[in-house]
């Protein structure tokens, strides 16, 4: 069974959030999110199809069309969510490819629900795509789909991008499923990931697991009984945002006017510092906190000059370990304020919400010092909006090394998050860097990330998929 689209993308969360009328009327908002961001401008201008769970359990929902993109919503039911979703990805494979940060579980019934869903996927995908359709499967929740969709439907291209860091083998052979989740990435024609390092890591994993040979980024994946082979990419393409449409937001005068009202609102502190994550062990939240908690202590910042914002959206709230780090924050952030705030000085301002993007837009111009201290990220996207918003040529970005985007934005002040002294006389360098040298490093930060947006990511992943062919114009035949 054949669809009619020639470009399908394929994720866990299709890129909206149900809401209903006061009429009881479906409505479909376009949701935040790293995937979303990334994609939104290709899927538009390219009338593609997307496959992913709407967001809402036990219900069907017909395939619908939302800001011109076609939606095939799949059906995940409370067991599925609790056992493929919140449970092997976000409880094993979630802390697993973060480097054990915290510790994965490993269950064999959470497991077979990810096959199970896996194949829904799979074959919600088989039935849109046009015969020889270019289907790009998305991040980890979905690993088994490239094989399962090469198997039932040969004649098309298919790639993958891993959306987080691809552990080092010594980690990663952890995993007691680690052979079949190389089998069935190893579906796909490309396998894309952050870093360079992310895709030596599954090299090396399929050399040791399956023995088959590589050269660079080329893997010959015996295919066939004559021992014929098909050949396999496994390559780096660092993801990126829609620079432009940042840099649009940020020149309206409304937002400025909105930038301008937030340092107002703070009491106008000589140094405003922003965090803006997900609630996520892997953000080094705690690191931040810390680190700042530290300096007010000693001194070396007062309240009086220094705010932080910190923007922690709510995030797979039902799994423990998350619950268990908003306590541990939300009881640091207290801790520390009630040590160091006055009357009129807040030392966090603390945000467990979901904004806007105009108001996110808004708080990056406002903010005089960004922090991005993650212990482990595939690339931080966060770091890059805030360099695309800063058309003004000023602030610092605070930078981990171990996120994907330090390979790229070497401008920022680079830091080891556990290092916390590091962590803390980077903040003060931060605080105090003379303007023509924030100048100087946000210039070339901005340069390196208009250079490589989100247009230039799709397309040469899609140029590696399909061999320079056009990208797909992914209009239905019929
Ligand atoms: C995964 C990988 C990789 C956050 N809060 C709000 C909001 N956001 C937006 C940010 C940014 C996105 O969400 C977060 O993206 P990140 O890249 O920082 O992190 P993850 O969510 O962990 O994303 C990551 C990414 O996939 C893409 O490949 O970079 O390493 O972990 O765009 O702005 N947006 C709005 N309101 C919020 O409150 N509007």
């Amino acid at each position: 069974m054949a669809g009619t689209y020639r470009l399908v993308v394929v994720s866990n969360r299709l890129p909206v959030d149900y809401e209903e009328a006061d009429d009881g009327a479906i409505i479909w908002r376009t949701s935040p999110g790293g995937l979303v961001t990334a994609l939104e401008p290709l899927m538009r201008s390219s009338h593609g199809a997307w496959v992913g769970w709407p967001g809402v359990a036990d219900r069907d929902f017909q395939p619908f069309e939302n800001d011109g993109i076609s939606l095939v919503p799949v059906r995940l039911n409370e067991d599925d969510i609790e056992d493929y979703y919140e449970g092997f990805s976000n409880d094993t494979l979630w802390p697993l490819y973060h480097d054990v940060i915290a510790p994965p579980s490993f269950h064999r019934e959470t497991w077979d629900a990810y096959v199970r869903v896996n194949r829904r996927f799979a074959a919600a995908a088989a039935a849109v795509a046009a015969p020889g359709a270019t289907v790009w499967v998305h991040d980890y929740q979905l690993q088994l789909v490239p094989r399962m969709l090469r198997e039932a439907r040969p004649d098309l291209v298919i790639g993958f991008f891993n959306h987080i860091p691809f552990p080092p083998y010594g980690i990663y052979a952890q995993l007691p499923w680690r052979k079949q989740i190389l089998h069935g990435l190893l579906g796909a024609d490309v396998i894309g990931f952050q870093r360079v390092a992310d895709a030596g890591n599954f090299s090396q994993a399929v050399r040791r697991l399956y023995g088959y040979p590589t050269r660079g980024v080329v893997i010959d994946v015996p295919a066939g009984e004559k021992g014929d082979s098909r050949r396999v990419i496994a390559k780096h393409f660092p993801i990126s945002i829609d620079a432009a449409a940042f840099e649009e937001l940020a020149r309206r005068p409304e937002i400025q006017a909105r930038a301008r009202q937030i340092r107002e609102d703070l009491g106008n502190p000589k140094t405003l510092m922003l965090g803006v994550d997900r609630l996520d062990y892997t953000k080094g939240i705690g690191h931040r906190i810390k680190a700042f908690g530290e300096l007010l202590a000693e001194g070396r910042l007062s309240v009086e000059d220094v705010t932080l914002v910190q923007v922690a959206s709510p995030s797979r709230e039902r799994v423990g370990t998350y619950m268990a780090l908003r306590d541990e924050i939300e009881l640091a952030v207290g801790r520390l304020n009630g040590d160091f705030s006055t009357i009129s000085h807040t030392a966090i301002s603390y945000h467990h919400h979901s904004y806007p993007r105009e108001e996110m837009v808004a708080m990056y111009l406002a903010a005089d010092v960004m922090l991005v201290t993650a212990l482990r990220d595939g690339m931080n996207l966060v770091a890059k909006e805030y360099v695309a918003v800063r058309f003004d040529a000023d602030g610092v970005l605070v930078l981990s090394e171990f996120a994907g985007a330090a390979d790229e934005l070497k401008q920022a002040i680079l830091i080891n998050p556990h290092d916390i002294d590091g962590t803390k006389d980077a903040i003060v360098r931060a605080v105090e860097m003379p303007k023509r040298e924030r100048t100087r490093r946000m210039r070339s930060l901005r340069r390196t990330v208009a250079e490589n947006d989100v247009a230039a990511w799709s397309a040469s992943f899609l140029r590696a998929l399909t061999g320079g062919a056009a990208v797909p114009a992914g209009i239905p035949d019929a």
